[in-house]
């Protein structure tokens, strides 16, 4: 027989909580179990009674000083007393206060189990370790009285969101401990677990769940290698949905905002939007404490926007790549003990791009008129576009500063003893490539009329261009004598924006 005990007391808690975390790309919301560092988790945790806590855990005895007024107060002989995950068993600590427990009765794994659950493939065998603390309080005094503060937790790690889903559904969970002092007397505990936001899935023709929709009031465009490109020198305005009224409870439930580093800060590693975010690293945005992450508390739960000031994640350098994240956190109380707690994690891969936009948002002074900021516009009169003076860097309204003339240079060859190893010289151009997006593409070309121009290919018979490096395009001449009339020039092409996408 199952009797249940009032229970009302502040320090008797169970908490359900479950965490999982989605990255979006072109075409899916991803759930990120294995394979990834993120936490895909249901795990329940009971207490009952507590302590506060100052210094510890230390192997010896340590007496009071200016860092620890009280001193060791306690020796901990079992059991994870700071709930660090890390068990205490044989330590001090400084200990200011220490609440017994009043219902339920410690180590007794054999009496604590699951007595319901919603349909689902939730283990109905649901055990728990035993994480009962055993404390000795007032050291320092003749009268050390022995603590057994109960605590039980049990936790279960998913791999795939079909195995997650099919197990921790939305219902009423109720499990059964052991009453303290008469543990053959069974206290229910039920908890709530209510419907959360999951990452966005098409299910039966119709979506449902959390994606980002748009940026900027626009579609999402992705890179080809998969990631939304943008520009922080410009405001960028993140619009999202899925965290609708019917399942946001707006009094528990609170939402957040950040940009997390996915990590190429000194050596440009591109690509993969589905890796890690390498621990430790400060958030790109805010990026107010270091190390680790921190995040913007967003007005409501109900929030479907946000927008990241110019400037807030600096560049250079362009190419940085991160992952904006939303964050839900909900702790919502379902009786004077339990508690439902969940963390959602939805996040999308972004890069930081050097774009017209961005360019002309910061090179122009206030008040510019958009014909002078235009790409076609030359407002200092040096005779380059604003286009121009764009990819190559250069002030759009300093007459002075504009693109360097290209220079034709001969190289010397290399004169040896041995004529094996001799080479001649060669005439050679280059010119640095911008690294901007939409990306562009340089090509060289060669006329004798200025009228005809053809691309020097690959197997041109008189030029040899070097298109290999990411910082600039080389032709030189195959010959050390050049003869005739003739011209090169670079031709710059720029890919046009991706396409806006849809999930469907
Ligand atoms: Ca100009
Ligand atoms: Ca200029």
């Amino acid at each position: 027989m199952l009797a249940t005990s009032s229970l009302g007391v502040g320090q008797l808690v169970l908490t359900f909580s479950t965490t999982r975390t989605y990255r979006q790309n072109p075409t899916s919301v991803n759930f990120r179990g294995t394979g990834t560092s993120s936490t895909a988790r249901v795990s329940v945790f009971l207490s009952d009674g507590n302590g506060t806590y100052g210094c510890g855990p230390s192997v010896t005895y340590f007496p009071p000083s200016i860092f620890c007024p009280l001193g060791a107060t306690a020796y901990v002989a079992a059991g994870d007393i700071n709930l660090d995950g890390v068990r205490d068993d044989f330590s001090y600590f400084e200990v200011r206060s220490v609440t017994a427990a009043v219902a339920i009765e410690p180590s007794r794994l054999d009496l604590c189990k699951l007595y319901s659950a919603p349909p689902s493939t939730f283990p109905r065998n649901f055990g728990f370790l035993d994480n009962t603390i055993v404390v000795y309080y007032n050291i320092q005094t003749e009268s050390i009285k022995e603590y057994k503060l109960t605590s039980y937790l049990n936790a279960i790690n998913y791999g795939t969101r079909g195995e997650m889903d099919a197990a921790v559904v939305p219902g009423l969970y109720t499990f059964v401990f052991p009453r303290l002092r008469t543990p053959e007397v069974a206290v229910q505990i039920p908890v709530m677990y209510h419907h959360i936001p999951e990452g966005s899935i098409k299910k039966n023709h119709v979506r449902t769940g959390f994606r980002f929709t748009k940026l900027n009031g626009a579609a999402l465009r992705w890179s080809t290698d998969g990631f939304v490109e943008m520009d922080s020198r410009v405001i960028n305005t993140f619009e999202w949905e899925g965290n609708t009224q019917d399942v946001i409870f707006p009094s528990s439930d609170v939402l957040y905002f950040a940009v997390l580093d996915l990590g190429n800060a000194a050596v440009p590693v591109r690509g993969n939007p589905e890796r890690d975010a390498p621990a430790g690293l400060n958030t790109l945005f805010p990026g107010f404490l270091a190390p680790g992450t921190s995040r913007v508390i967003l007005p409501n739960a109900l929030e479907t926007k946000f927008a990241l000031p110019p400037g807030m994640v600096p560049v250079p350098p362009f190419g940085k790549e991160g992952a904006v994240e939303v964050t839900l956190v909900r702790s919502m109380v379902s009786s004077s003990v339990a508690t439902d707690a969940a963390q959602r994690f939805y996040q999308m891969p972004v890069r930081f791009v050097n774009t017209y936009a961005g360019w002309a948002a910061v090179s122009f002074p206030p008040g510019t008129s958009a014909a002078m900021r235009a790409p076609t516009a030359d407002p200092d009169g040096d005779g380059f576009n604003n286009q121009r003076e764009y990819l190559a860097g250069t002030n759009p309204m300093l007459k002075s500063s504009h693109p360097a003339p290209p220079v034709l240079a001969f190289v010397q060859g290399r004169a040896t003893r041995s004529t094996a190893t001799a080479t001649a010289g060669y005439w050679e151009t280059k010119m640095a490539k911008a690294e901007v997006s939409p990306p562009v593409t340089y090509e060289y070309e060669f006329s004798t009329d200025m009228a005809n121009w053809n691309v020097i290919g690959d197997a041109d018979p008189n030029w040899l261009v070097d298109n290999s490096s990411a910082e600039e395009i080389k032709v030189r001449s195959k010959n050390a004598q050049l003869s005739g009339t003739g011209f090169l020039r670079v031709k710059m092409t720029q890919a046009p924006e991706p396409p806006p996408m849809e999930l469907e």
